[in-house]
């Protein structure tokens, strides 16, 4: 494990560790850092010398937390976490709901007690404390171009993957945390499908959604395919730029290492 970079201690508990360490809730090889912080001993431990707590990750099998830990991978960021047991709804019941009122996974703890939730302001807040390598952008102009894309594919694509799923094959699991419409499930895998047939040609000639740069946006859109694709939806072997995309996200470092161990359990990339 590295130490603490410098320059890079805009919040405690965050350090840099390089591609492919341990996961966060392992056991740090060494506790301590350069200034004499304990920076995590393991993930039962959440405070530093000075008592003070630890930034924290809540994590669990699911695309969108295996998204935030390709975004932290990709950063070189480790972060202890804890696992929130998603299959007994732990995240759809006090005390986490106290905290995280929208009742989803990820969510991350700051070093003074607040609750960020939402993968997408997790991004932001830490991009901005964190800004290289880019994941958003360098400039007003690639961050503006990632908000885009990002929020296209979230609207049009991964939110019809999650509710084709909530509503179908996933059914059982949902329906008694939130109103479930079961016959919308049949029409929204349409959709989906419509939406693949939409992104294929825009990814014509492109490494990745916004051109040259690997973004938050890729992240997104990878982490809801590639979940769904368990269930048997995937694009058609003639969206030849959709299917050289996702296997080109699927060979990064940082994608590969980033399945939750449930995945052997449940058969499902997350
Ligand atoms: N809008 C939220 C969605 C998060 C989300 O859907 N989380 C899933 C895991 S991928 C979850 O918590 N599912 C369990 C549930 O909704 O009870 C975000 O972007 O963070």
């Amino acid at each position: 494990m590295t130490g603490a970079v410098p320059g890079n201690h805009g919040s405690r508990g965050v350090r840099v560790c390089p591609l492919g360490a341990q996961h966060a809730h392992d056991t740090f090889a060494d506790p301590t850092d350069r200034d004499g912080l304990v920076v995590a001993i393991s993930r039962n431990i959440k405070a530093d010398y000075n008592g003070a707590p630890i930034m924290k990750v809540m994590d669990s099998f699911g695309p969108n937390p295996r998204g935030l830990r390709i975004y932290l991978k990709e950063k070189g960021l480790e972060i202890p976490n804890t696992q929130i047991d998603i299959g007994a709804a732990e995240n759809r019941a006090k005390p986490y709901t106290d905290k995280n009122p929208g009742g989803q996974i990820p969510a991350l703890e700051l070093d003074d007690g607040t609750w960020i939730a939402e993968t997408v302001a997790i991004y932001e807040y830490l991009e901005e404390k964190n800004p290289d390598p880019p994941l958003i952008g360098k400039t007003a102009e690639e961050r503006a171009e990632t908000r885009m894309w990002h929020r296209r594919v979230e609207l049009q694509v991964c939110e019809n993957i999650f509710n084709n799923f909530r509503f179908g094959p996933g059914l059982d699991m949902f329906k008694d945390r939130f109103r479930c419409l079961p016959e919308a499930a049949e029409g929204l895998k349409k959709v989906v499908e419509d939406k693949f047939e939409w992104l294929d040609p825009l990814l014509q000639g492109k490494q990745f959604i916004c051109g040259d740069r690997f973004t938050t946006a890729d992240i997104a859109l990878y982490c809801a395919m590639d979940f769904i694709a368990g269930t048997g939806l995937t694009p058609k072997p003639e969206q030849k730029n959709l299917l050289a995309w996702k296997e080109r996200v699927g060979s990064r470092e940082s994608v590969k290492t980033s399945l939750h161990p449930a995945v052997e359990q449940l058969k499902l990339a997350g």
